[in-house]
């Protein structure tokens, strides 16, 4: 049970609360082992933009969804009016851009990094068409990854790459509107395996630097070596004003694009923590994109969609609870076992009650999964949809 004051941290909490949802997470994928298709996946932009519209009403949480250029705009700048039709018909914007440099022939000695200029120059002029994408559907967030890097020793040169990375950013970084960020993402291995471009966020953190005063750090959660402390990379990146958003997920071993907190929830609640604890001392919100980047291969895509936010909105909640004057007395004293369990105590608070009342203040279902099963929608999208994908699974096998 929560106390009216906490009621009151944490309606307020969920208030100001928004994650992104990614359109890759509403059509099939797999593993490099298979792909098992289900029938209510979307295949076309509309699909994508239904699915999300239909996770925002549901959840009133999640307002925008991330494009990746080439699966969403396969045309570019000439798909944005069909963009913006589908945000209207389906009650979401377009989010963050995401471009694609890595999935093409061309790539596979790299993009940014690639020691041949002339790919250099593709990759570079496809992130600069995203500029333009990002710059005429209004979208703030330029969201940057790169599968670039090597898996032998001796077979590419680290430095110089640095270079070239550092040189195209920076042209990036010029073409930017004047609200617009880049985000630059780091991940420390897959595809390569003997080193990465951008590997982490030191590296990621200086590239941004080196690019221009409009470009902070993408922290993705499942782009860490295992027991990495993330909240402490958090905690670095807020200090140097450098941290720009999130990309969710949960993992087990390495990239495994799980349901966010479904391995470590409490990971997830002390990331949560430490923005929470500096919006507290600076008494302003941060300015963090939190997006989602999950791809379900067994799960209803939906279903875990709805799952992700509602697992995003209840561990916020608890980092709200903190009692951050408190924390800070006991640290400063040392009294180590009652500042964890201060700490500990909000995270094992029971959230999901006030939150349910939040809902229905808002006119939202209590319980966004049990409304989405009630829907029928899935059902639905899976007799409409399914004939098609049914289709893509004889392609397949
Ligand atoms: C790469 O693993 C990543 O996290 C990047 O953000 C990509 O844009 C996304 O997944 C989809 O492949
Ligand atoms: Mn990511």
């Amino acid at each position: 049970m929560t106390t009216d004051a906490q009621r009151e941290t944490i309606w307020k909490a969920l208030d100001s609360f928004r994650t992104e949802v990614p359109s890759w997470g509403f059509a099939n994928t797999g593993t490099r082992f298979g792909k098992f298709v289900q029938p209510a996946a979307a295949t076309t932009l509309e699909e994508k933009f239904s699915d999300a519209g239909q996770v925002h009403a549901l959840t009133g949480a999640a307002p925008t969804v991330a494009l990746h250029v080439l699966w969403d705009l396969p045309n570019g700048v000439r798909d944005v009016p069909e963009v913006q039709a589908l945000a209207r018909k389906h009650g979401v914007a377009a989010g963050s851009i995401n471009p694609n440099v890595f999935q093409d022939q061309e790539y596979k000695h790299g993009s940014l990094g690639n020691p041949d200029p002339a790919i250099r120059a593709r990759a570079l002029a496809h992130i600069l068409d995203s500029v333009k994408i990002a710059r005429a559907l209004g979208s703030r967030d330029l969201s940057l990854w790169f599968a670039d890097g090597s898996n032998y020793p001796g077979t590419q040169s680290i430095r110089r790459r640095i270079g070239w990375f550092e040189e195209a950013l920076q042209e990036v970084h010029g073409h930017l509107g004047s609200g617009q960020r880049m985000l630059v993402e780091y991940k420390p291995f897959e595809p390569a395996f003997y080193h990465t471009d951008i590997a982490d966020w030191g590296m990621a953190l200086l590239l941004a630097r080196a690019a221009g005063p409009q470009a902070v750090v993408l922290v993705d959660t499942g782009h860490h070596y295992l027991s990495q402390n993330i909240e402490q990379i958090v905690a670095w990146l807020l200090r140097e004003k450098m941290l720009g958003g999130f990309h969710f997920n949960d993992r087990r071993y390495a990239d495994d694009d799980l349901t966010l907190g479904s391995i470590d929830p409490y990971q997830v609640f002390r990331i949560f923590h430490e923005i929470v604890s500096l919006e507290r001392e600076a008494s302003k919100p941060y300015d963090v994109a939190y997006m989602i980047d999950q791809s379900h291969n067994l799960k209803g895509k939906v279903e875990a969609m709805v799952q992700t936010v509602c697992t995003a909105q209840e561990l916020y909640a608890k980092a709200a609870l903190v009692d951050q004057e408190r924390l800070a007395r006991l640290q400063d004293e040392c009294r180590l076992v009652e500042a964890e369990e201060c700490l500990r105590g909000a995270f094992w608070t029971d959230v999901r009650p006030a939150i349910r009342e939040w809902r229905r203040s808002k006119g939202l279902a209590q319980d966004p999964l049990k409304a989405l099963t009630e829907s029928g929608y899935v059902e639905r999208m899976a007799r409409e949809r399914g004939q098609r994908n049914r289709g893509a699974i004889a392609t397949y096998a």
